[in-house]
């Protein structure tokens, strides 16, 4: 783009009432967390060869390149993040640990296994975030774990989320910013079931199990993740929305909401002004389901824009973590994460650039009229070239500049791996 395209973009927002400048400002400081896991579809590293089992989700595609290893994972990681303009974070998963071939239990696995990670992060100024992994386990096969009926197998997975807090916390000494640890489960069942009931209320009391020993927030946060069904659990989902925004409100935890984890036509950004009435914070999966919750790559869509759109309108952007979660194995697995990060970040910037203020005026002095044209014309504002001069500032390539880059990985280093 022409690099004179950013002073008259300037000139255009600023007749619109919008400081690009400040848009720009608050941008380059908003991380998003990129998830680790389109890296290696899910796979994790617990044993040479793993793949992703069970837990009602699914990883499709067999494009060449897969991370078999955790220093693959971080090769393609950075490479990633020098396509991504702006501040880092990566967001990880227990079966990401270090463990060096050998069989650590998931109840026994703590900082150490995150040593290699936490340095990897500090040498790079990046944040890390985590997951206890509630799936591809044999304690998690029958499609239950934190409310499973059997008591034993119920603290097994409570052991693990207690191991994943205290290395989460760990992650946020070291680094000087907040791990945010996200507790997602997969318990449901694929049929009807008798009893809805007891599986929740064995959920209440793991979680306040889980929860129990007290961590510092300005190194660790807890986040729930609910969902509306799975594969193989569509009749019913312990964690629901219902649930978890229960259970967040009363305890005063980060409520997730996953793009993917709602009817097709329910709208997740019209939830955020009402779930941060009551809980404390919120953290973003951002997603696209397909027909279902398919996990597709993050576009520059309405649904997004109108997430983070909500995000700004409300003030919300410091209690707000913004995530992605999307796994597709059918594309370059590097250019999933550049372009669903990338998406993510202009849809923020779009959001930084609505002309609130005007749009307020209209709705306070009634004239819906002037609200709905001025929300319609501010779509052809030159969104594009302040875009190209953050990616300029922040010295990572405009859009059209990065696929050769990518290109070129996927011939040198990642069709290397057969
Ligand atoms: C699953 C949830 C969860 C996972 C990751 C891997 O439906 O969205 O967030 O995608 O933890
Ligand atoms: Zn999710």
């Amino acid at each position: 783009m022409n690099p004179s395209a950013y002073p008259a973009a300037r000139e255009a927002y600023d007749a619109s009432g919008v400081d690009t400048e400040a848009a720009l400002a608050t941008l380059a400081a908003t991380p998003v967390s990129i998830h680790c896991w389109q890296g290696d579809d899910v796979g994790g590293f617990e044993r040479p060869g793993a793949t992703l089992e069970g837990g009602g989700i699914q990883v499709t595609g067999s494009h060449p390149g897969r991370a078999r290893t955790n220093d693959e994972l971080r090769r393609d990681l950075e490479f990633a993040f020098g396509l991504i303009p702006g501040r880092q974070r990566v967001n990880l998963h227990a079966i990401y640990g270090d463990f060096g071939g050998r069989t650590v239990e998931r109840n026994a696995i703590g900082p150490e296994h995150f040593a290699g990670w936490i340095e990897w992060a500090k040498a790079r100024r990046a944040g890390l975030d985590f997951n206890p992994t509630f799936f591809s386990h044999p304690l998690a096969a029958d499609g239950f774990t934190l409310s499973h009926r059997d008591a034993s197998v119920r603290q097994f997975w409570i052991e693990h989320a207690v191991a994943c807090r205290r290395i989460g916390a760990a992650m946020g000494r070291a680094l000087g910013t907040p791990a945010v640890t996200n507790v997602w489960i997969p318990d449901g069942h694929k049929d009807l079931p008798a009893d809805r009931r007891a599986p929740r209320e064995r959920l209440v009391a793991a979680l306040d199990a889980v929860f129990k020993e007290p961590l510092d927030p300005k190194h660790q946060l807890d986040a729930v993740e609910s969902k509306l069904f799975g594969i193989g659990s569509e009749s019913y989902v312990v964690g629901s929305h219902e649930f978890y925004l229960g259970y967040a409100v009363s305890r005063q935890k980060i409520i997730c909401l996953d793009m993917g984890h709602f009817h097709p036509t329910e709208s997740v950004a019209d939830k955020i002004s009402s779930v941060l009435q009551f809980a404390p914070g919120l953290l973003l999966h951002l997603s696209r389901g397909v027909r279902w919750d398919s996990d597709h790559v993050v576009l520059f869509d309405d649904p997004t824009r109108a997430i983070l759109e909500e995000v700004v309108r409300g003030g919300y952007l410091a209690r707000t973590h913004i995530g992605l979660d999307y796994f597709d194995g059918s594309i370059n697995r590097v250019a999933a994460w550049v372009i669903g990060a990338r998406n993510a970040l202009k849809c923020l910037l779009a959001a930084l650039l609505e002309p609130s203020a005007q749009l307020r005026q209209s709705e306070d002095a009634g004239d819906f009229t002037a609200r709905l044209a001025q929300a319609e014309e501010s779509k052809t504002l030159p969104l594009g070239a302040v875009w190209e001069e953050h990616c300029r500032r922040q010295n990572a390539p405009a859009d059209r500049a990065w696929m050769p880059a990518v290109q070129h990985y996927e011939r040198d280093v990642l069709r290397a791996r057969r």
